[in-house]
This record gives structure tokens, C-alpha cells and sequence, in this order.
């Protein structure tokens, strides 16, 4: 019964992978700190709309087939597997829904779901 499920989810993780070049520079522009009272890391991101493929509410993980992702951070077209940040409500998205969202990375570069909005029919 899980034999399906993996296959899928480990396609997508080559993808994602192989999209993983450019984007966030997650460097470090520590020169001038006076300037910055608060210590905030700010955020590189994009947003896209998609469609979702499938919903792993144990591994929060989202499948999602994706058109182009603008933004500072961007990507091309494709069928991917992004993981999804703990704010995101899985247990209102399915299989099947057009949603926008908001991708940025996480200390790591991965690719994270901020925000997953359901598109109005
Ligand atoms: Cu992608």
C-alpha cells in the first residue's frame, strides 16, 4: 500500500533538487550591523499557483504541479515536492486544488511553503 506513494515522492525530490540552483543568496551581509537594530533574517521568496497532486500530512509535504515562480526567488515550471512550514494548514488542502503560494528557503536552502492559498472558483 506504501509501495506507490514513495515512488512518487521520490521522483519529485529529484526534481527539486535539480532546481535548487540560484535563488537565495543565503550568505551573509553582516557588514554594516549597526544599522540593523533587530536581528532579522530576511527572507528571500517566491510566489507561483499550482495544482496539488498530493497531500503528506505526516511528512508535510506538498506535491504540487507548478507554473513559474516569480519573485526574488524563482523557479520554472514543474511537478515538485516542497515541504511545508509548520503555520500552513494541511488539513485544508486536497488532491486536485488550485492554490497560490509562497515559496522561500530555509537555513538548509530547501525550498519551504510559506503560505498556501486555495485559488476563489
Ligand atoms: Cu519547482
Amino acid at each position: 500500500m506504501k509501495t506507490r506513494r514513495s515512488l512518487i515522492w521520490s521522483i519529485a525530490a529529484c526534481a527539486a533538487i535539480s532546481a535548487g540552483i540560484g535563488g537565495a543568496s543565503a550568505g551573509a551581509t553582516v557588514n554594516n550591523s549597526s544599522r540593523f537594530a533587530v536581528a532579522q533574517v530576511e527572507k528571500t521568496t517566491g510566489h507561483g499557483e499550482g495544482v496539488i497532486r498530493a497531500v503528506d500530512s505526516e511528512e508535510r509535504k506538498l506535491m504540487i504541479t507548478h507554473g513559474p515562480v516569480s519573485g526574488p526567488l524563482e523557479m520554472s515550471p514543474m511537478t515538485m515536492a516542497f515541504r511545508v512550514a509548520p503555520n500552513v494548514d494541511l488539513s485544508t488542502l486536497s488532491k486536485g486544488m488550485k492554490i497560490k503560494f509562497t515559496i522561500s528557503r530555509d537555513a538548509k536552502g530547501l525550498y519551504v511553503i510559506e503560505d498556501v492559498q486555495p485559488e476563489k472558483p
